[in-house]
């Protein structure tokens, strides 16, 4: 059965009837990063040094090393990134069983709402009119918020900054906790810098999307591209982040199987 049913995939993958749809922005220099009040530690984007270049250095290689925050760009956050998930089992890069690192995507198109309100956040009410139409959110899922935030290509449009911090979509703190414990979902991915909204530093919990998805032993996608790719049902979603011993997130391609 297992092996019909990969060789049915392998068939649909070659004939196009089941597509890659990639949801990873590309990484490097000028890579936006999260913008955290100064009294914090910054995370430092992405920068490379060539180790050679088919040069005296290695006359047939070329090689780079690489220097980023774990959290930058399309990227893996891991219950231990929060407090309250640091106690958690499995709660590293390198302890989080494979298993979870595959899974079905449920995607909530707020789009609309984004574009109309860059403050918007989304709410268990919203969440349970999208189930009426599409269906119950399965235990195991990714809960992806389509936003179109990843067509800002402008970084200043993306963090969308002014005094008083980011205006950024996301989630509305009893949405988070609706999602973890009525509807077990693996994690959430947003399209914007991090899985909380702009102002989240406002709300209570503070970033709730961290402080309730890390600490029940959920993950998060942040930076994801391409969602409006995807069916509201369906796609495969695979998010496997570097094996980072200790580490509490990391970049990574992030693709959806879609049919
Ligand atoms: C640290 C503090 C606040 C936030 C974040 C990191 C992230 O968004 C992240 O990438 O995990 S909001
Ligand atoms: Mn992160």
């Amino acid at each position: 059965m297992t092996v019909s049913l990969l060789t049915q995939l392998a068939d649909a993958l070659r004939s196009g009837a089941v597509k890659v749809v990639d949801l990873t922005q590309p990484l490097g220099p000028d890579t936006p990063v999260i913008d955290l009040p100064p009294i914090f530690a910054a995370s430092p984007g992405f920068s490379s040094e060539e180790i050679s270049h088919y040069d005296d250095r290695g006359p047939a290689w070329y090689w780079n090393t690489i220097r980023l925050g774990e959290h930058t760009g399309t990227h893996f956050d891991a219950p231990v990134h929060w407090v309250t998930g640091a106690q958690l089992p499995e709660n590293t890069l390198d302890t989080i069983p494979a298993s979870k690192l595959v899974g079905p995507a449920c995607v909530i198109d707020c789009s609309r709402e984004a574009a109309a309100n860059a403050d918007f956040l989304l709410t268990s009410d919203f969440v349970q009119a999208w189930e009426a139409e599409h269906g119950r959110i399965q235990p195991g899922s990714w809960l992806l918020m389509r936003t179109d935030w990843s067509k800002r290509t402008d970084r200043d449009a993306f963090l969308n900054m002014r005094e008083d911090g980011s205006h950024t979509p996301g989630f509305a703190p009893e949405c988070v906790r609706f999602l973890a414990f009525e509807r077990q979902v693996l994690g959430v991915g947003v399209e914007c810098v991090g899985t909380d909204a702009g102002q989240a530093a406002t709300f209570d919990p503070p970033f709730p999307a961290h402080n309730i998805m890390q600490g029940s032993g959920r993950f998060g996608l942040a930076s994801l591209a391409n969602l409006d790719q995807l069916p509201p049902t369906g796609a495969i979603v695979v998010a496997a982040p570097l094996k980072i011993v200790n580490g509490s997130g990391s970049p990574m391609r992030v693709l959806a199987l879609v049919g």
